[in-house]
């Protein structure tokens, strides 16, 4: 391909519109919960019950969500772009690959992935955990949602790290700009950088351009723009 070389960061505002909550905002997920409640390693061992209780609830919601304009939009451009289109999430859900994205690189990991701390082993998964189900692979009843919780090193940075430095352009979608490393994909960025956000979120102005509105209208017109339109 020849196109530009762009990549792509999605939070989860991307996937407000196909009703899966986020984090941040008002009715989000955190409003009832302290994310160091459910969202670290210490508190995975202090009550192991409401961290899996909170990641079956949303396991459970993923299953009956489905992939909006956006997660379609973007699907077409990499069907435009190929190789040239690095898709980067910051999302535990599937939309993406839902709407027929193939390679599609989750930072934060998996919600339907299960994680064996006694074997290492990753097993698809899309029941609960918390019944404490044996691992597949060991049999060992030490499954946790396959997800990066603050303090744990995220997924595959070196290859977003080199995409970006190669990289005519940067997109970030529906993230707050809150959470490393991500927020400070922007400055990594070699190409020019374009935010597509509800609201300008706390790193917009590190953005050479930044457009607001929902990602169900941004995102199908940004694509349109950079390979035309839906034949
Ligand atoms: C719409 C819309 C619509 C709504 N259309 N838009 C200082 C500097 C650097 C790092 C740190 C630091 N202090 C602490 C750290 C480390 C820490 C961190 O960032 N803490 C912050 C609180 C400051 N980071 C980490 O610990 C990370 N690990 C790490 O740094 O390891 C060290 C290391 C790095 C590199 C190399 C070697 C070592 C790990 C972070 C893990 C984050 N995990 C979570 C939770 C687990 C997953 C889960 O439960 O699902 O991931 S946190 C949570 O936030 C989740 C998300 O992926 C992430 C980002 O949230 P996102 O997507 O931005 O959602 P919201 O809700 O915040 O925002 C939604 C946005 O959408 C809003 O702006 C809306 O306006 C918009 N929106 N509807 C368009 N319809």
């Amino acid at each position: 391909m020849n196109g530009p070389r762009v990549v792509v960061l999605t939070g989860a505002g991307i996937s407000a519109e196909s009703g899966l909550a986020t984090f941040r905002d008002s009715g989000g997920l955190w409003e009832g919960h302290d994310p160091m409640q459910v969202a670290t390693p210490e508190a995975y061992a202090d009550d192991p019950d409401l961290v899996l209780r909170f990641y079956d609830e949303r396991r459970d919601a993923l299953a009956h969500a489905v992939p909006n304009a956006a997660h379609l939009a973007l699907a077409r451009l990499e069907d435009a772009l190929g190789d040239d289109l690095l898709l980067v999430t910051q999302n535990v859900d599937d939309l993406h690959e839902r709407a027929g994205s193939r390679r599609v690189h989750h930072v934060h990991g998996s919600l339907r992935s299960a994680w064996c701390t006694a074997c290492d082993e990753r097993h698809d998964w899309d029941g609960p955990l918390l019944h404490r189900p044996p691992c597949p692979a060991c049999g060992a009843r030490d499954l946790r949602p396959d997800i990066v919780w603050f303090g744990e090193v995220p997924h595959g940075l070196p290859l977003v790290e080199d995409a970006l430095e190669e990289c005519d352009l940067f997109v970030s979608i529906g993230t707050s700009g809150l959470v490393y490393p991500a927020a400070a994909f922007v400055h990594w960025a070699r190409g020019s950088t374009l935010e597509l956000n509800l609201e300008p979120s706390a790193g917009a102005t590190g953005f050479a351009q930044s457009r607001q509105g929902p990602a169900t209208v941004l995102v199908p017109q940004w694509v349109e723009e950079l390979v035309g339109p839906a034949v």
